[in-house]
């Protein structure tokens, strides 16, 4: 079906600093958790690291030539907080703060808007030795001093921010399942680690709103992931564990963002684990986020399991499974990517209504879509056609969901390159342009083409 969008659209793609830059030590920058994280067997697939990466950081005038070729609208990529300040406070490295400047400013030259997220997922290592990383009660001021330090360099043109990246992900595969830097394993830590992340949050948007939104006229919110959890059956207790299975995994972070507090279910569920905010904090929360910046990849079924626990996967069922009672599970029917991830377009639609429906209609922007694909390099061409596929099925039904109603701003495929994924190293390929090993040579695949007419077009 044609889908057709607004001029006004932003259609963008997606990077984040460790998983393309490199240059891990160069110009003044200091470690990060995930420099670190990489160097301990058995962390990441064939011990593969982000040393060099897609060395983004010697390439941006090539990639932003890659991007205006795409006549991309928008870029996001995320500053290293480490590049900035080595030590994570303190004193201020020139030469990070000069890189930034001049990707900012040959994006902006190309006509493409810088989206800017303060965090995906890279904190400074002297804060994680010595305060115990999102765990502490100082890291929400630190990060605050952080992005105030971004503001001031960078807001004068930099006009879209995004304070943290999946704030889910850090807590939940950082300090629950431990497969992420800095790779704790708890059943109560990604509570306390989710608490330190919203209040970092609501504190640099406060050091943006009262001291540089008016002036430099930008905007400013958080980016949340989120599965889509169907019920498996139409009972009511798989309707009602569909609907938990998606407050544990969304709600936790956004209901603070736009309500003021936790969901009813969780504070109920667990009590003591789950810390409270105080009313200067709720008042701090509320209404923080100047627009909805949603990563969405995959769907799964949810059924109720009182009384019949499964071991979630690595992924978990969103959250801690013991904590919520909720089984997940796939359609045999349903194609899977790379990634082994379920491809499920109208679940996509669902979870932007679901939003929708929650919060009131909020502008939203899909930050992150995308999908790993087993591409091949024949003949110096990468023909993805499943990735193609994917996008175009989630793409139209954003169209659709737009059609219902949902105030659908923009969106922003990931990635723009093949690059570092994670605990996967490289060898699951998300980019719509292929990156050889070694010479680093970018080749569009069919994807970048494809997504260059919809852009030309407006239209899926
Ligand atoms: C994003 O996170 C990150 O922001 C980005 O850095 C990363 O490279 C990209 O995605 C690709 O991984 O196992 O079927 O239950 C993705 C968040 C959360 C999406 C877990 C998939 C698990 C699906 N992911 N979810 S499943």
């Amino acid at each position: 079906m044609n889908q057709q969008f607004s001029e006004s659209f932003i259609w963008g793609s997606a990077t984040s600093s460790y998983q393309v830059e490199g240059a891990w030590k160069e110009d003044g920058k200091g470690p990060s958790i995930w420099d670190v994280f990489c160097l301990i067997p058995g962390k990441v697939y064939e011990g593969d690291t982000g040393e060099i990466a897609c060395d983004h950081y010697h390439h941006i005038t090539e990639d932003v030539a890659l991007m205006k070729a795409m006549g991309l609208k928008a870029y996001r990529f995320s500053i290293a907080w480490s590049r900035i300040l080595p030590a994570g406070r303190g004193v201020e490295n020139q030469q990070g703060i000069d890189f930034y400047n001049r990707l900012i400013n040959e994006l902006l030259a190309a006509g493409i808007e810088p989206w800017v997220t303060l965090y995906h997922w890279d904190l400074p290592a002297a804060l994680e030795f010595e305060i115990d990383g999102w765990l502490s009660t100082e890291i929400a001021d630190i990060f605050a001093a952080y992005a105030s330090i971004c503001f001031e360099h960078f807001g004068d043109r930099v006009k879209n921010w995004i304070t943290i990246n999946e704030a889910w992900v850090i807590s939940i595969l950082g300090y629950g399942h431990g497969v992420f830097a800095p790779g704790k394993k708890s059943n109560d830590l990604p509570y306390v680690a989710g608490h330190n992340l919203l209040l970092a949050h609501a504190k640099a948007v406060n050091v943006y709103r009262t001291k540089f939104q008016q002036q430099q006229k930008g905007v400013i919110g958080i980016t949340n992931n989120c599965d889509f959890r169907e019920p498996l059956t139409d009972s009511i207790a798989d309707k009602e564990a569909a609907q938990r299975a998606l407050e544990f995994f969304l709600a936790w972070f956004a209901d603070p963002v736009y309500k003021g507090d936790y969901p009813a279910v969780m504070k109920q569920r667990l009590n003591n684990r789950l810390p409270t905010f105080t009313e200067a904090e709720k008042t701090l929360l509320k209404g923080s986020s100047d627009f909805f910046g949603l990563n969405h990849y995959t769907t799964m079924y949810a059924c109720d399991a009182t009384n019949n626990k499964k071991e979630g996967s690595v992924y978990g069922n969103g959250g801690l499974s013991e904590d919520q009672d909720v089984n997940l599970s796939i359609s045999p029917d349903w194609k899977l990517t790379d990634m082994q991830w379920a491809i499920v377009p109208w679940g996509c639609k669902k979870i932007l209504q679901w939003i929708a429906e929650r919060y009131d209609n909020p502008p939203i922007f899909i930050t992150e879509n995308g999908g790993a694909f087993d591409d091949k390099l024949i003949d110096g061409k990468v023909d993805d056609v499943e990735r193609v596929a994917f996008f175009k099925g989630y793409i139209s039904a954003i169209g659709e969901a737009i059609d219902t109603g949902v105030n659908i701003k923009g969106y922003f495929i990931w990635s723009l390159l093949d690059n570092f994924e994670w605990a996967s190293g490289y060898a699951k390929k998300f980019g719509i342009h292929y990156v050889e090993k070694d010479s680093l040579h970018r080749i569009p695949k069919s994807s970048a083409l494809w997504y260059a007419g919809v852009i030309a077009k407006n239209a899926v």
